[in-house]
Parts: structure tokens; sequence; C-alpha cells
């Protein structure tokens, strides 16, 4: 069996698939996308992920797309334990609701703070014509990129998405009192795709979101000592590493 992961270290959707294959210890070949080249819309790579975004892997010559469908699909392939969705099927529809949650609310709101305090820089430094030109290609983020306008995004959106993340961790905080995990007992994909979102956060100086939340900041720390989740972290894949400061203004700090 061969797995090639076409990924980015600093995507926090990557991390999540990474998590996933190393909690499985499963192997795989590394294939770094640059994303600051939009090596992500080349020909070569929309072949195989239409949506010109990161992760896909191609597993025995098949590309699978859409980062929670690949965490999905490695705890159906890798069936071994640690089992990383529930058997009984409330539990299961449980921890898919969580997953639909994630990818809604949370990985969407995640990206405003993150191209607001830290992307920014990049598309200052382009003209109208050179930011538009590159809005245009993104086929799937055009309209993110019409929001963005190159300079940054309107206070309304930023105060929105803050709310939103505010709204994840009282969401969590609640679920983890039938804990230890989001989804009761076990520990599954829905405890896998958000973390990443809690180390951007925190990464970002947000971690003040979760100050009064004991169990969600107690469950982020069993996370982060877990050893997948520390493979998955390596050296040079959070937003602080190699990074001399992170350009949070004081007027934008939620
Ligand atoms: N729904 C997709 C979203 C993937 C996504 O948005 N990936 C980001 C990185 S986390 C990306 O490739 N962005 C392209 C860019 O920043 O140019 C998934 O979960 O796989």
């Amino acid at each position: 069996m061969s797995l090639v992961l076409y990924h980015h270290d600093k995507s926090t959707c990557s991390q999540k698939v990474r998590i996933c294959l190393a909690e499985k210890g499963v192997e795989w070949e590394n294939r770094l996308v640059d994303l600051s080249n939009a090596e992500n819309l080349t020909p070569e790579y929309l072949a195989i992920n239409p949506n010109g975004v990161v992760p896909t892997f191609v597993h025995n010559g098949r590309p699978i797309i859409e980062s929670t469908v690949m965490c999905e699909y490695v705890d159906e392939v890798w069936p071994d334990e640690p089992k990383l969705s529930p058997e009984d099927p409330a539990e299961r529809a449980d921890m898919r609701a969580w997953l639909r949650f994630i990818d809604e609310v949370p990985s969407m709101a995640v990206r405003v703070p993150s191209f607001q305090n830290r992307f920014l820089d990049r598309f200052k430094a382009m003209s109208e014509e050179e930011y538009a030109a590159f809005r245009e290609q993104n086929t799937l983020r055009r309209e993110f990129f019409m929001r963005l306008n190159r300079t940054g995004f309107s206070d309304q959106e930023y105060d929105n998405s803050i709310r939103q993340l505010e709204m994840t961790v009282a969401r969590i905080e609640t679920a983890l009192a039938n804990g230890p995990w989001l989804v009761g007992d076990q520990y599954t994909i829905a405890d896998i795709c958000v973390a990443p979102l809690f180390q951007r956060m925190e990464d970002l100086g947000m971690s003040d979101i979760w100050a009064e939340s004991p169990r969600v900041a107690d469950w982020f720390e069993r996370m982060k000592a877990r050893p997948a989740y520390q493979e998955a972290f390596y050296e040079g894949s959070r937003l602080t590493d190699q990074l001399d400061q992170l350009r949070l203004q004081p007027s934008e700090a939620p």
C-alpha cells in the first residue's frame, strides 16, 4: 500500500490529517505544496484536487480529498486500534454532527484572524492588479479574498469570526461535562479535527478565549500530550515557528 500526502506544514487541515495518520501509525510519502507560490492551483495539482486546496492524499493511485473525509477514510482503511469513530450509530452521528459543525463554523472563522494578523503582509505587498489576478485564479476562495480585500477584513467580519470561535469554545466546554472527549468516553476524529484550530488560536495569541473554560483547557493539554499530536506538529509546522513576532495589533487583539 502506498500513501502520498500532499500538504502544507502550517495548514490546519493538513495538521488534522497528519494527526490521524500518526494515531494509526500509517507511513506516508511527503509532498509539500507551496501555497505561497500557488502550487495548489497548478494543472497538475488541480488534477488530483479540483478545489485547489491542501491536503490531498493519493492512496494506491486514487486521490482522496477533503480533510475530514480523509480522516474518516483513514479510520476505515486502517481499522486497528485506536478506533477513531464510535461503533454505536447514535454516537457516530454525534461525531459526524461535530465534524459538520467544525467544518462549517470554527474552521471558517479561524481563517479571519489568521489572515488578518499573520498572512496579510503577503497581500499588502501586491499591487491591486496582482491581487486581483491572484484572487481570480482562486475559484474556491475567490469570495473570501474579495472580503479580505487585500488590506484586511471589515471590523464586522473580524468581530463575527471571534464570536463564532467563542461560541465553539462554549459548546465544547458544555460537551466535555460528559467527556473526557467531545463524544464522551471515546477519543474520536472530532477531537482531532478541532484541535489544530485551538493550536492556531494559541499561536495567534488568542488562548484567552478559553481562559474561563477549564474543561477545554484540560482537553487541549491532553490533546497536545498525545504522541500523535507531537508527530503531526513537527518542527516548522506551528505558526510561531520561524516567526520574529506575531503581528497582532493591540486594537485587533480579541
Ligand atoms: N474543506 C477543505 C479546506 C482545505 C483548505 O482550505 N486548505 C487551505 C489550507 S488549511 C488551503 O489549501 N488554502 C489555499 C491557500 O491558502 O492558498 C478541507 O478540509 O480539506
